[in-house]
């Protein structure tokens, strides 16, 4: 299956996932500025939204949204190690934290924070926002290696991806030993480090740099 992918983007979740199930994921890495892949095929053609991530299916259909690509590769992987089966309090706990991290984390929080666009007074705003998420976050990690116990899921791969970004806008996160240790931890995993190298190779092959971000 092929994976569209930006070079830092939320996408990236989606390849630590498939890496945890070992499901071989076909990169084709999209440039964001020109909405176009390495080959000048209009990315439109494969995303009408035109975000990533998307993936296609065996039988050649798009599916997009993380969240729900997400869930679709740790439901054919099957054994339920990454999400809870169906019917079960432990899966809604997984994606009532995926649903948290996309919606609240992503979009309002982080993503005003990427638009050059965004009024000085407005960034400030945003960032108080972020800023009180982590710290939530932070409180929610005190009993826990992951997010929903013991055991890493799909919601922590999404978070993982999206709470790195605090880096990115220069959001110190001294006050949040919890959260950083949790970073720390996830970023350690095999899953983890072998998707953020393929990120930076293609970055380096792009020459992207962080303005390349759209959030
Ligand atoms: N709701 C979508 C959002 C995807 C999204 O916004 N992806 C960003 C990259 S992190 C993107 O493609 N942005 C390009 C744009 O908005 O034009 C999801 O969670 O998958």
């Amino acid at each position: 299956m092929k994976l569209y992918h930006e070079v830092r983007g939320c996408s990236l979740a989606v390849d630590i996932v498939a890496r945890e199930l070992g499901i071989p994921l076909d990169l084709q890495w999209v440039n964001m500025r020109t909405k176009t892949l390495a080959d000048g095929t209009d990315y439109f053609s494969v995303s009408s939204k035109g975000t990533v991530p998307t993936l296609e299916l065996p039988d050649g259909q798009y599916l997009s949204e993380g969240t729900v690509i997400m869930q679709y590769l740790a439901d054919e992987e099957g054994s339920g190690r990454l999400l809870p089966r169906p019917g079960s309090l432990a899966r809604l706990r997984v994606l009532e934290w995926m649903s948290f991290i996309a919606a609240d984390l992503h979009k309002g929080g982080f993503m005003p924070l990427f638009k050059p666009a965004t009024p000085p007074e407005y960034r400030r705003i945003a960032t108080d926002y972020v800023k009180a998420k982590l710290a939530w976050l932070d409180s929610r990690l005190r009993d826990g290696p992951y997010l929903t116990g013991d055991d890493f899921t799909i919601a922590d791969a999404h978070c993982y991806t999206i709470a790195m970004w605090a880096g990115v806008h220069h959001i110190d996160t001294d006050a949040w030993p919890h959260l950083e240790a949790y970073l720390e931890r996830v970023g350690s995993r095999p899953s983890v480090k072998a998707a953020e190298q393929a990120a930076r190779e293609q970055g380096e092959r792009d020459r992207l740099t962080s303005n390349a971000l759209v959030g």
